[in-house]
Formats: structure tokens, C-alpha cells, sequence
């Protein structure tokens, strides 16, 4: 056997859709690997969950112990489909004997291309587009302000408050959170402009007068004759799957439309049908000059995309974009079959259905919790938010563990927000009613083992 590494756990297994705790977690094998990793990997690379995973599928989690976990995270919401869909393997393990780089900056192929047009009928908009593929969030968002630089002649980059929008340097700035994504890594790109958000549960506005202190904020702080563009997130991710209060994005963009600033939409968390929309921008009636898609793209493979207006996209001069592993081919062969999957599979309405079996089953846990604050979401992309009973305060600690509770007893739980006081239900469209009503239980249990710890106090 190779040292480096066991070709028998190579074999595909299969994985019952269901949950299954055999061991502790972490359990014997998980422990020693987190021992090993300890040893070779830098600290500064977290983990959710000590937790170490041998396979996936549907949404089932299995990891080297053999528990099995109903997944609510969907890796950040990459495994939008279901992790390891039958279509997206099989249009990989075949792309893998063709070619598996060809640079497409030397030597051009057609799933680059099919995607590109995939891309440009999908999102929202009906005029021309065109599509650059990269290979991450943070190297789109990169590159459409680079565009919306070149485009418009101008500096200055807007993004709101609680945004996330990556970790490279120019994102790191662009991104609010300072721990832990920002705090001693500076000094960071210059020109981006922090402007408020609408953050309904927070801040109680309507959209038209939270939009007017953002355009106010942009007019007076930075002025808008040196701002190219407008980048935000439809719903935001990292920030608290903060959904926006109505009209507040379309005000946005009438302002952008009116100003000259590109308006971006960075899509990469809420787009390829997370929201039960094809791009949630569908959901507050905008269309974005830029859309920007990674994660569920390729259905767990790298890989990203910048949409945006033919005249924009066109203004920069030949070779000004590109990279090596951009639009890879594996990769793009299984971003065709991920958007095959979701017409024929019907995934936007099952992302509407999931949306109909969450929220209300959330809405009675907040009923009966009081722990919790919010409620909200659209589609697979829904989310509590956490604070101390009878006030808005943020509880991080409760965020914590639930969590815990809910991974000890199988099942993975994502938190978010900016106070990291929200926990973020964004499963795979491939997880069935009878599973997520399972994992809703466990939660129920670890929301009442908060009550437990107030009474041992
Ligand atoms: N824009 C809206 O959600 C990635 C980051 C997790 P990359 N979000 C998860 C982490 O801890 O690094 C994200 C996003 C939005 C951009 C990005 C960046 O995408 O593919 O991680 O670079």
C-alpha cells in the first residue's frame, strides 16, 4: 500500500441518510488524527468540529469513527446538492481521463465556455453578459472590482456593514469582522469604504430609510465621483444571514444605476439555488451589473465566477485577466452537471419547500425558547439569532452550546453573525423532510439544555 495514501478507503461506499453516534465525539480516530494535525498544521487554521470525515454523501456527514452526522452546514454551503451527487462524480471521474488542465489562457475548452453561458443565462438580467472563471470567492470578488475599476476610472470600493466578502488582502479589507479574519494582518488595500447596512432586527428601519443612510453615508463620507462600485451580499453570510429589510436593495441600486457605480452582487454564499431562487437577487427584484458565484458552483469542487454586462466585462485589454487554474476542467464539468442536477432534479423548488418546513418549525423553537431572538431567512438559507432572554443582547455562549450539544449528538451546526450569536441552517437541497425534522429535534434538545444549565446554577 502507498504511504501516502490508502487506496481501499478510495472505494466508494455507500451512506445511509441517517444519523448515527457509535462512538464519542470526537471519537479514538478523530482524536489521534487531531493529534497528528496538531503537529503539522498551523493553529491558525480552526476547525468547527474536531470531527474528521472519511466520506459524504446526500446529507450525511461520515467520519473516520463511523459516526454519522445530518449535515446543516453543507461546508459553508458548497455541498448545495448533496455532497458527493452522483452527476457531479461522475462528470469529474470522466473529465479526470480527458484532461485535467489545459490553462485557458494557452490551450481553450468547451466546459469553460458552456459555463460561461450557463452563467450568463442564469443569473439575473436580460442583456448580454460575459464570464470569467477563477477559483475562489475571495479571487472574484478580486477581480470584479478590478473591472469595476478599470471600467469606470475610478477608486473607491463600497461595502456594508457585516459584510464578508474573503481573506485575501484587498478582501480582508473589503470584509468588517476584524477577529479573526483581520485583526494583525495589516496593513490592508486602501479605498474601501464601510457603509451601514439594513439589519431589520437591529436596526428597525424600513429599506427606503436604511437605504438613505447608506446613499447618505456614501455621498457625504466618500462622494461618489470616486466610487466604481457597490459590492454587498443579497442576504448576508458570515455577517448573520442578515436579510434585508424590503426595498432596500432596489433603492440601492437605482442609486448606483443613477451614479455610475457597478453594483455587485457577491452572491457567492446565497446564489446556485441555495435561496430556492437561482441568485437570491431574484428575491428583492435587482439586477446586479456584476454577479459573483463560487461554492455551491461546482458541487464541492473549486471554482468561481464573475458575471457581469458584455461592456463592462470587455473593456479590459487582452491578457489583463486570467490565472492558472481558473475555470480548471474538472471543475467545470462539474459545475455543468450541478446546473443539470438543479433543472432536472427540480432543486429551486425543493429549496422553497425546505424553506417552508424550517422557518415555522424555527418560529415554534422561538416560541418556546426565548433564547431566541430572530428568525429569518429565505429558501435553504435560514437562521436564529441568539441574545440574552429579554433583550437584544447578542449570546455567543448559547451559539456555543448548542453547537457543541448538537454535534455530540450528531449533528453539525453552523454559527455566523458578527457577534457570533447566530446559528445558520443552510443543509443541502438533498436532505429530506424526515432528516432535517431530525436534526430540528436535536436542537429543540440542546435550546432546553440551556435551560438545564440555568437551573445548575
Ligand atoms: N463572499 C459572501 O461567504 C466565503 C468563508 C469561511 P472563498 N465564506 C466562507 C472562512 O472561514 O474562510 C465567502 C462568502 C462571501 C466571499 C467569500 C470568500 O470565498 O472561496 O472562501 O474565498
Amino acid at each position: 500500500m502507498s504511504q501516502f495514501v490508502q487506496l481501499a478507503d478510495l472505494a466508494p461506499a455507500t451512506v445511509s441518510q441517517e444519523r448515527r453516534i457509535i462512538t464519542a465525539v470526537p471519537g479514538p480516530k478523530s482524536q489521534a488524527l487531531h493529534k497528528r494535525r496538531l503537529a503539522a498544521v498551523p493553529l491558525g487554521i480552526g476547525s468547527a468540529l474536531p470531527i474528521y470525515v472519511e466520506r459524504a454523501h446526500g446529507a450525511i456527514v461520515v467520519d473516520v469513527d463511523g459516526n454519522q452526522f445530518i449535515d446543516l452546514g453543507a461546508g459553508i454551503g458548497v455541498t448545495t446538492i448533496g455532497h458527493t451527487n452522483d452527476a457531479v462524480v461522475a462528470a469529474a471521474a470522466a473529465q479526470l481521463h480527458n484532461v485535467t488542465h489545459a490553462m485557458f489562457t494557452i490551450t481553450p475548452y468547451e466546459p469553460y465556455v458552456r459555463l460561461a453561458e450557463l452563467l450568463g443565462e442564469h443569473t439575473p438580467g436580460d442583456f448580454e453578459k460575459k464570464t470569467l472563471l477563477v477559483n475562489s470567492g475571495a479571487e472574484a470578488v478580486e477581480n470584479a472590482v478590478k473591472i469595476a475599476r478599470y471600467f469606470t476610472g475610478r477608486t473607491g470600493v463600497a461595502v456594508l456593514d457585516h459584510a464578508y466578502h474573503g481573506r485575501t488582502n484587498l478582501t480582508m479589507a473589503m470584509t468588517y469582522k476584524a477577529m479573526p479574519y483581520k485583526t494583525g494582518f495589516g496593513p490592508f488595500a486602501g479605498e474601501v469604504h464601510h457603509a451601514p447596512n439594513s439589519y431589520p432586527y437591529r436596526d428597525g428601519l424600513s429599506g427606503t430609510v436604511a437605504a438613505r443612510r447608506t446613499i447618505d453615508y456614501l455621498e457625504k463620507k466618500v462622494g461618489v465621483s470616486d466610487l466604481a462600485c457597490l459590492v454587498f451580499e443579497p442576504i448576508q453570510g458570515e455577517g448573520g444571514f442578515v436579510v434585508p429589510a424590503d426595498g432596500y436593495l432596489p433603492a440601492l441600486q437605482e442609486w448606483c444605476n443613477a451614479n455610475g457605480v457597478i453594483f455587485v452582487a457577491d452572491e457567492i454564499q446565497s446564489g446556485m439555488a441555495r435561496t430556492g431562487a437561482w441568485f437570491a437577487s431574484e428575491h428583492f427584484g435587482i439586477v446586479p451589473d456584476m454577479v459573483l458565484s463560487a461554492k455551491g458552483i461546482a458541487g464541492g469542487l473549486p471554482l468561481a465566477g464573475v458575471t457581469g454586462r458584455a461592456e463592462i466585462m470587455d473593456t479590459i485589454h487582452a491578457g489583463g485577466l486570467g490565472g492558472t487554474f481558473g475555470g480548471n476542467p474538472v471543475s467545470a464539468v462539474a459545475a455543468l452537471a450541478v446546473f443539470e442536477q438543479i433543472h432536472s432534479l427540480g432543486l429551486l423548488s425543493i429549496g422553497k419547500h425546505i424553506e417552508q418546513v424550517l422557518l415555522p418549525k424555527l418560529r415554534d423553537l422561538q416560541a418556546k425558547h426565548e433564547v431566541i431572538g430572530d428568525v429569518r431567512g429565505i429558501g435553504a438559507m435560514c437562521a436564529i439569532e441568539l441574545v440574552i432572554p429579554g433583550t437584544k443582547d447578542p449570546n455567543a455562549a448559547a451559539v456555543a452550546t448548542v453547537t457543541a450539544f448538537a454535534a455530540q449528538h450528531g449533528v453539525i451546526l453552523l454559527s455566523a453573525g458578527t457577534m457570533a450569536n447566530v446559528i445558520r441552517f443552510l443543509p443541502s437541497l438533498a436532505i429530506s423532510d424526515d432528516l432535517l425534522l431530525e436534526a430540528l429535534s436535536v436542537v429543540d434538545e440542546a435550546l432546553a439544555s440551556l435551560h438545564a444549565g440555568d437551573r445548575n446554577d
